[in-house]
């Protein structure tokens, strides 16, 4: 039968396999947010489903994660129980040479980064298009703030060289809510030559919950990309 899936769904299928392999039995896995996590949870479920994987837990970092974590039969488990995680595997909208990231496309950066900062081994799974030399040239830095503070924040970016921007929903009937109950402004700068500098100074601002650079945390990245009509996983 001809294959008609979209070879970019096929290539997320493939890198959220690759990474769902990883998982050991008895191991407490970090469930990231976005549709290429979306296929690991599914098929980390899979292979319990099988009994190939026996005895995890894992534990969320959005609702959308825990949605999909009770579908596919995965246990959930919080951080009140467990004191680290075995590993976590999540997206990125952003990678650079030296494995920092930008995350927070899907408004869930808050949480990802407690949960992916706890993994021994914090897996990325992207397509190549997330591949860039330096963060910020093609998407702009989501900040969480609380709601009475956008002002005052937005200003401070500003002073940083950002151009800040209020995140509106997609009917753009209002501002996007954080699981948290908290807004999210994105920031585009030029050119962020100093990450780390940057993320430390960001979270420093008052009313700032949380920013989606993820400084030094990544310790794997699986890139998928497209080569003859084929999804490659690489490294
Ligand atoms: C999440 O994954 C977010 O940080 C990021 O926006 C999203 C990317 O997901 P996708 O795999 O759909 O591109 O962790």
């Amino acid at each position: 039968m001809v294959d008609t899936q979209d070879p970019v769904v096929t290539m997320k299928q493939e890198v959220g396999k690759a990474a769902a392999r990883r998982v050991q039995s008895d191991s407490v896995v970090g469930l990231g947010t976005g549709s290429t996590t979306a296929f690991a949870i599914q098929y980390i479920g899979e292979r319990l489903k099988t009994g190939e994987l026996k005895n995890i837990v894992g534990v969320p970092t959005s609702f959308q994660a825990e949605v999909l974590a009770r579908k596919y039969g995965i246990p959930l488990t919080t951080l009140d129980v467990i004191e680290k995680l075995d590993i976590a595997i999540d997206g990125a909208d952003e990678v650079d040479p030296q494995k920092n990231l930008i995350k927070g496309g899907g408004a869930a950066h808050t949480r990802e980064k407690i949960v992916d900062s706890l993994a021994d081994l914090f897996i990325v799974v992207v397509d190549q298009s997330k591949l860039v030399t330096k963060l910020g040239s093609t998407f702009a830095l989501p900040v969480e703030v609380l709601p009475m503070a956008i002002t005052p924040v937005m200003h401070q970016l500003e002073k940083l060289g950002g151009k800040p921007e209020l995140r509106m929903g997609v009917k753009k009937d209002g501002p996007v809510v954080t699981d948290q109950g908290n807004l999210v402004i994105d920031v585009k700068f030029d050119s962020i030559d100093d990450p780390a500098s940057l993320e430390k100074i960001i979270n420093n601002i008052p009313g700032v919950l949380e920013n989606g650079l993820f400084v030094g945390l990544a310790d794997i990245i699986l890139v998928g990309s497209i080569q003859d009509g084929k999804p490659v996983i690489e490294e």
